[in-house]
């Protein structure tokens, strides 16, 4: 287990030191900003990433993410330019040393969320989902206030409801013949270059809006593996993406991709699901609905040797910040993946 943290790069306040004096910390989780979705990213802004990465003592080997461009998950004609320029992005840094790369596959809402500071019983703020919340909001409507908190801010409501339609007129099969003939392009680049491609589940993994999402249980992630069975083909398993369906057992999930050699890349969160939705908790086991032990164990037992992250935090002491992504909560995040893991090793 490689223990990694999520860092936004220089705008992060956050600082890398912060990170670097957290227990057991190897390797920082981050990206390069500044580059439009479906570009390519120089190799002066990578290597300056890795550079600053690595003189504060932390590894460069995780990306998260290289977003993918809507027109490859809507299969349009410009998919084609967008997807050389995403094998140029895995060239690039798979030559900076990059191991592994998360991106998702989730059409335009990505992760989703109806509130972001909703008090939890001890003081502290989580993100949180309630249906009937998200049912208030329908992008199509016209009279709808269009907005939830994990969009993309960058549509206008025209053009969100444009892309949507485009994508009510598309079915599941649709998306998934997208999704394989991107991976088809891909996984040989990754290949190529030894990195490891990670996807990341859909996140709450259901439908939302009528959307298709397919990336959401046991079944599709063992289709999703046979679209192209090279291992260089893998998944970021994220307990709280796949956990707040009580139809998904984790832990099983964890075993058998993991066994497979399929899982390059775990982020580790708690949620406590309820029967209107779910609330992100705090990473201990007794504070939500997944077995965080169990899981550790599953991944250890079958050989898991990939990077691990605590994946959301809430915001605690005081700390104000980018929702999910403060210092305190995810440090003690983290303790507690090496607690884990820790225990299980020497059991
Ligand atoms: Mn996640």
């Amino acid at each position: 287990m490689k223990l990694s943290f999520r860092w936004y790069g220089q705008d992060d306040k956050i600082t890398l030191e912060n990170i670097r004096q957290i227990p057991g910390m190897y390797s920082v989780v981050t990206a390069v900003y500044d580059v439009p979705v479906g570009e390519v990213w120089s190799r002066e802004s990578i290597a300056a990433l890795k550079k600053q990465t690595e003189d504060a003592g932390l590894a460069f080997e995780v990306i998260e993410s290289v977003p993918v461009h809507e027109d490859i998950k809507l299969g349009k004609p410009t998919r084609e330019r967008y997807i050389e320029n995403y094998c140029e992005n895995i060239r690039r840094l798979g030559e900076a040393g990059v191991k592994c790369i998360c991106y998702n596959f989730m059409p335009v809402f990505d992760w989703t969320r109806t509130q972001l500071d909703h008090v939890l019983a001890d003081g502290s703020t989580s993100l949180v989902y309630y249906q009937e919340q998200v049912d208030k909001v329908n992008p199509l409507n016209s009279d709808s206030d269009l907005t939830l908190p994990g969009w993309d801010a960058s549509y206008t409501r025209d053009e969100l409801r444009a892309v949507v339609a485009e994508y009510n007129a598309m079915t599941a099969d649709d998306l998934w013949n997208n999704l394989q003939y991107f991976l088809e392009k891909i996984i040989p680049v990754a290949a190529a270059y030894d990195v490891n491609m990670a996807i990341h589940e859909d996140d709450p993994c259901w439908s939302i809006f009528g959307l298709p999402r397919i990336i959401t249980d046991e079944q599709n992630l063992d289709k999703f593996l046979k679209l192209v069975d090279d291992p260089h083909n893998g998944l970021t398993l994220c307990t709280g993406s796949l956990g707040c369906s009580a139809k998904n057992d984790v832990v099983k999930m964890a075993a058998k991709y993991a066994k497979m050699g399929r899982i390059h890349f775990v982020h580790m969160r708690n949620i406590k699901i309820l029967p209107n939705g779910f609330e992100e908790r705090g990473h201990l086991s007794a504070d939500g609905s997944l077995d965080m032990y169990a899981i550790t164990k599953a991944l250890h037992d079958n050989g898991f040797d990939g990077y691990v992250r605590p994946d959301h935090g809430r915001m605690i002491w005081g700390e104000t910040g980018r929702p999910g992504y403060g210092l305190f909560d995810r440090a003690l995040g983290a303790a507690y993946i090496n607690g884990l893991w820790e225990a299980v090793e020497k059991a």
